[in-house]
């Protein structure tokens, strides 16, 4: 499909505001999640683009404690910084919001009313672990102990980091508090479950429906099918998050990853109400001709294709998710990202040294789509300087100064195309399908692949038709080589939009693409075409190579 005029919701997971965000973060939901929406408004898609920092539960509250400050104050500080990464990053969300806003409280009450006014939620009475000199109960990430099967010590209530295992909190042995070190007691508590259970069936048939999901969801939720689904408790004794809406529910909060998604939600009515047109967030979300698409990584996936769904259903008057494009992880340097020993790559620290399309292009050309990808600086390097530079910016820049030298810098006349002309610029209509088809089927990897064999092809094409030699004998067929490559550089330059959004304007600047040109829909991309004797603009190096020297520096900062 050339055009359409489909309608997509579509969403990138809530980051927690407790850290900054690293390179795990963006190859796992908000790259991929922008290249796709970027592509959806070339084809002509009505897209909503939604975003927000989820900044509620224990991640936040861990965080304030170690860092001897409130939890407001954690969250501001983070939120802040991942809206200012995003959008030096080129993610452009038509909205970032934030789950502590008293708009997001008021949804996410009114959501839990409603499920429990339709009867899916209940009470039940349980035995949680309660620190005596701390005085409260404990969430599970607040108690320690050694794990029960493989007794490493300073497994979390929730999972053992050393085997991976997800536990309960009453599985650890000799259970300490995280924050006073105190042996906890098991006391009776009271907590409002979901009933997941009741779902089953139904989301079992509606995940049958979608067979063109990628393997790691429907394998991932069909193990949880086959456990059988059970109601899962909603809220949590602690006291940063929003109140359980309940009169006999005192120093309750609901449980984050209950609010969390519901933040989607919230966004898109922030959305609207900014915008001026305060329903406008129903144009999506309550209209079922919407395609919802959920980009999370793989840790998320039982929250977004099974809870979240099931919430949906219990709520109705919401559309369900139509996809889930669920990435695998980034691991750095061949080990897993670990915050707390510093192995990670922090974009920030990235977009201090580097340009953001080099890292783009890295994350999408390696995006961890199948399996695990691993990001190296020396392969980051060896992208940026074998395809960014001596593929694409080679090809610009060989034609562009050619041109300046020998035709004033104006676009040099066409004259007959042979069979090689015709060849290339079919290989650019080629190539504006088959990238559209890998984006609408998540495929961002085999996309940014094409378009950078389309610019070999067109690297080729000019040595092959070697421009100077013509020079020498044919002036007219200079030109036509020449005018023939802008053309295709052209094409190039809308291609690149949805990957390079920062060097793509760049080059439309360089080669002077007209407005009128630029603003051709997706499936014409390949008959983009800049008129005879038009100026072109100033040239400048698109993509600069990168020095090892550079290259070491960042790495001695691993795991620092
Ligand atoms: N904040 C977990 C995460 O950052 C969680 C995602 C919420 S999406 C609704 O991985
Ligand atoms: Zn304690």
């Amino acid at each position: 499909m050339d055009t359409t005029n489909e309608k997509i919701l579509v969403t990138a997971a809530l980051p927690y505001a407790n850290g900054p965000l690293h390179l795990g973060h963006l190859a796992g939901a908000y790259i991929p999640a922008d290249v796709y929406v970027r592509y959806q408004r070339l084809k002509g898609a009505d897209v909503l683009f939604i975003g927000g920092s989820d900044e509620h539960g224990v991640p936040i509250t861990i965080r304030a404690d170690r860092e001897k400050t409130t939890p407001q104050a954690v969250v501001d500080r983070y939120h802040a910084a991942m809206s200012r990464t995003f959008e030096r990053l080129g993610v452009k969300f038509d909205n970032y919001s934030r789950t502590s806003l008293p708009l997001h409280h008021k949804i996410s009450q009114d959501f839990f009313l409603r499920l429990d006014e339709k009867g899916f939620i209940r009470e039940e009475e349980v035995r949680q672990y309660y620190c005596a000199p701390c005085r409260r109960f404990l969430p599970d990430r607040y108690i320690e102990g050694e794990c029960p099967h493989c007794h490493s010590l300073g497994a979390r209530g929730d999972q053992c980091e050393a085997c991976g295992r997800w536990l309960e909190p009453e599985q650890l042995l000799g259970p300490k508090c995280k924050v006073c070190g105190a042996a906890p007691e098991l006391r009776n508590t009271r907590h409002w479950y979901f009933k997941l259970s009741a779902f089953q069936k139904r989301l079992e048939d509606w995940q049958a429906s979608k067979p063109e999901w990628k393997n790691n969801v429907r394998e991932f939720s069909s193990g949880w099918f086959k456990e059988g689904l059970t109601d899962r408790p909603i809220t949590r004794d602690i006291d940063w998050g929003i109140p359980v809406p309940l009169p006999d529910a005192e120093g309750k909060v609901l449980y984050v990853w209950f609010d969390a998604p519901i933040g989607y939600v919230s966004s898109s009515v922030e959305w609207a109400r900014k915008r001026g047109t305060p329903d406008a967030w129903r144009d999506y979300w309550c209209d079922e001709a919407t395609k919802l698409v959920h980009f999370i990584g793989k840790d998320n996936i039982v929250f977004h294709a099974i809870v979240w769904p099931a919430m949906l259903m219990a709520h109705e008057g919401f559309i369900l998710p139509s996809e889930i494009p669920a990435n695998e992880f980034l691991n750095i340097e061949g080990q897993k990202i670990s915050t707390s020993r510093n192995w990670a790559v922090w974009a920030d620290d990235y977009l201090d040294v580097f340009p953001p399309d080099p890292l783009r292009y890295y994350l999408e050309a390696n995006a961890p789509e199948n399996k695990d990808a691993d990001f190296t600086w020396k392969d980051f390097q060896a992208k940026n300087n074998g395809d960014l530079a001596d593929v694409l910016g080679n090809l610009i820049n060989r034609c562009l100064s050619f041109v300046e030298k020998n035709f004033e810098n104006k676009v040099p006349p066409a004259g007959e195309p042979t069979g090689a002309e015709a060849a290339v610029l079919d290989a650019a209509r080629r190539a504006v399908a088959s990238i559209g088809g890998a984006l609408d089927a998540f495929q961002v990897r085999r996309a940014v692949a094409e378009l950078m064999d389309l610019a070999r092809a067109g690297n080729k094409y000019f040595n092959d038709a070697a421009p100077w030699s013509a020079m020498k004998v044919d002036r007219a067929r200079a030109a036509t080589i020449l005018n023939t490559t802008i053309q295709l550089q052209a094409a190039l330059s809308l291609l690149m939009e949805p990957f390079l959004p920062h060097s793509a304007p760049r080059l439309r600047a360089m080669l002077g693409v007209p407005a009128e040109q630029a603003a051709r829909p997706w499936g014409e991309i390949a008959e983009v075409r800049l008129p005879d004797g038009r100026p072109l603009g100033k040239r400048e190096i698109l993509f600069g190579k990168i020095e090892d020297a550079v290259i070491e520096e960042q790495i001695a900062k691993l795991g620092k």
